[in-house]
């Protein structure tokens, strides 16, 4: 029988004299690539070169080494009649073993002053062939792709005659398909780099943009950092300013978000996204003239279209975590938008497109910084999707569950009553939570989120913290805030953060109190507990859903006491009858919704 053959390629030569040593010893025939075959030759150690069996001398300067017939036919064919036949009729030795490793791509363009032309001589191109065949044809082929892996196979190769094992060839394979597949990933990313960039100047850009880089990651000190696709271009394109990177975080969620409340409640939506959570969400629907004050556009020249309703209705529900938001909008920006926008303090907008006059008030923001990004509203993302997490991929399935009315139909308490506008106002508050960092509890009203307890660890605080923003929310429809003595020509946020100290009974002192006081023409009487609970009792038919079940009925009492009405949760927790009990104890409608959202 004639001799098994190891063909060895390896860039890395660390380990390889003692395991071609072992080969030979072990009585295998040695091939070699040219300074393969010269190290372990100059040690004494027999071996050939390929170029003894591919007839034809490596060329190119070594871009053509083992790419040939001889060498890829014998690893490739199979213990097959026919393959067999096809190698004898050639004069071809099949080849049993395999070792290479690569040209090392990665460290060179990690070098500070790699060229293209250098980052290009290091793609590997025999090397991965070899890898590939070797592990395509694992049924018969081992192949070393790393060279501490090479004592153990010496060892299985010699107790097992010159057999490995099925289980150690594929654990192999796997190896160097994995090896191949990273070593592909890091060309790719450089070459997308270099033409696939959003920062290249229009005229240098060869093909679709891929990639953009970002100034940095969640902080500073996290560079370099960047956003890309692997297929087609990014759907995105700043038409205005650049993205950072929690930017883009909240881009995509709040746009996910208003697309998804468009079409399930055929109205424009809006979105007012701060560290990845709503502050606020809404759709379109028309303002009477008390929200108009209360939402801070009763001034606004421009007629308010419902795109315009849903952003203001959005950014006024909890003003103080909208300062600095990152807005969606479900439909192209048209001009009220933009003038309700240009007031606020806001870091960046997404949507699918921008009328020429709302691009202009838009651009003028921050100076020409307003970060005013442009999305494809017929994007699709992929099915699956991939993060890392302290370098472990995480995959699933999207998050694909579609929010209709349908999914309040289990109605479990006594009172049944549905109205269209709680259902419009649930799809809302689920919606949201949907994009929200768990755990959430969401409250809505009027086609609008009015209060959202986001990345709570404990439910009943979601809970709390959302109705005590309904409630603050509510405060400030009160009378006596819509009164407010302001002096003329006090700023907005002075204004919105002067309601907010008067809704929240803050006690103010020296300076801050002065300061306060300034505000105003004349006295400002705090407003009394007594009048709070009076005007608490008045807020009425609130919609409240929870991305999980609630564990236990203090969560129904508390959002009763925020004017909830209508509450959707799934069902699941040990105590679901106790929930009920308490639904029914307030005459509340209770939807078990059978569907969890938790979002990270
Ligand atoms: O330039 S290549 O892509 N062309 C080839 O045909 C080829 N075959 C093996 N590089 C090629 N290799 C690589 O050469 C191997 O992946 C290994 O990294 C290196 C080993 O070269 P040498 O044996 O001359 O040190």
């Amino acid at each position: 029988m004639s001799k098994a053959i190891a063909l060895l390629s390896v860039y890395d030569k660390t380990n390889l004299l003692e395991l071609a040593k072992g080969l030979v010893d072990a009585g295998v025939r040695l091939l070699g690539s040219g300074g393969t075959a010269k190290k372990i030759r100059d040690a004494g150690i027999p071996i050939e070169d390929v170029s003894d069996i591919t007839k034809a001398p490596e060329m190119l300067g070594g871009r053509v080494k083992t790419l040939h017939p001889a060498v890829h036919g014998g690893i490739l064919a199979r213990s097959i009649p026919s393959d067999e036949a096809d190698l004898k009729a050639q004069g071809i030795s099949p080849i049993s073993i395999v070792v290479c490793n690569l040209y090392p791509f990665s460290s060179t363009i990690a070098k500070p002053n790699c060229t293209l032309p250098e980052a290009v001589e290091e793609v590997d191109i025999g090397g991965v062939t070899l890898l590939r065949a070797a592990a395509k044809n694992h049924e018969r082929v081992s192949v070393l792709s790393d060279p501490s892996d090479y004592t153990a196979f010496l060892k299985a190769y010699t107790s097992g005659a010159g057999d490995v094992g099925q289980a150690l060839r594929n654990s192999l394979a796997l190896k160097a398909f994995e090896m191949t597949a990273q070593y592909d990933e890091a060309i790719s990313g450089y070459f997308r780099e270099q033409y696939a960039s959003g920062d290249l100047p229009k005229d240098k850009l060869a093909g679709p943009v891929q990639r953009i880089p970002l100034r940095y990651g969640a902080n500073p000190h996290q560079k370099p950092a960047q956003a890309y696709v692997t297929e087609g271009e990014l759907p995105f394109k700043a038409l205005c300013g650049s993205p950072g990177y929690i930017n883009l975080l909240d881009a995509l969620n709040s746009y996910a978000l208003v697309k998804e409340l468009q079409e399930a409640l055929n109205l424009p939506a809006a979105a007012s996204f701060k560290h990845v959570s709503p502050a606020g969400a809404a759709v379109g629907l028309e303002l009477d003239d008390v929200e108009k004050q209360v939402y801070g556009v009763d001034d606004l020249k421009e007629p308010l279209t419902l795109l315009a309703c849903a952003y203001a209705r959005a950014r006024g529900a909890d003003r103080m975590s909208s300062f600095g938001d990152f807005i969606a909008l479900s439909a192209p920006c048209d001009l009220a938008t933009a003038r309700i926008i240009s007031r606020e303090v806001s870091d960046g907008i997404i949507a699918p497109g921008y009328s020429p006059e709302a691009l202009e008030v838009l651009s003028k923001k921050k100076g020409g910084k307003y970060c005013v990004l442009e999305i494809d509203p017929t994007y699709e993302p992929a099915e699956i999707e991939t993060k890392q997490v302290y370098g472990i991929h995480l995959q699933q399935r999207r998050n694909n569950a579609k929010i209709t009315s349908e999914l309040f139909n289990n109605i479990v308490t006594k009172n049944k009553e549905l109205p269209k506008s709680a259902i419009t106002d649930l799809i809302v508050s689920t919606l949201a939570l949907k994009y929200t960092q768990s755990n959430s509890v969401a409250y809505a009203r009027n086609g609008s989120i009015i209060g959202l307890g986001a990345g709570q660890q404990s439910r009943i605080h979601c809970t709390r913290l959302a109705g005590s923003k309904a409630d603050l929310w509510w405060l400030r429809h009160h009378p006596r805030v819509l009164a407010l003595p302001f002096k003329k020509g006090t700023k907005r946020a002075d204004k919105a953060n002067a309601i907010d100290l008067f809704v929240g009974g803050e006690v103010l002192e020296g300076g801050e109190k002065a300061a306060w006081d300034a505000l105003f023409e004349g006295a400002v009487e705090p407003l009394g507990e007594e009048e709070k609970r009076e005007w608490a009792k008045k807020l009425d038919g609130v919609a409240c859903s929870s991305d999980a079940f609630f564990p236990f009925p203090d969560n129904v009492h508390r959002a009763r006491r925020s004017g909830v009405r209508y509450v959707a949760a799934p069902s699941g927790s040990v105590m679901d009858a106790q929930c009920v009990n308490a639904a029914d104890e307030h005459e509340m409608v209770f939807a078990h919704t059978a569907l969890r959202l938790f979002h990270h």
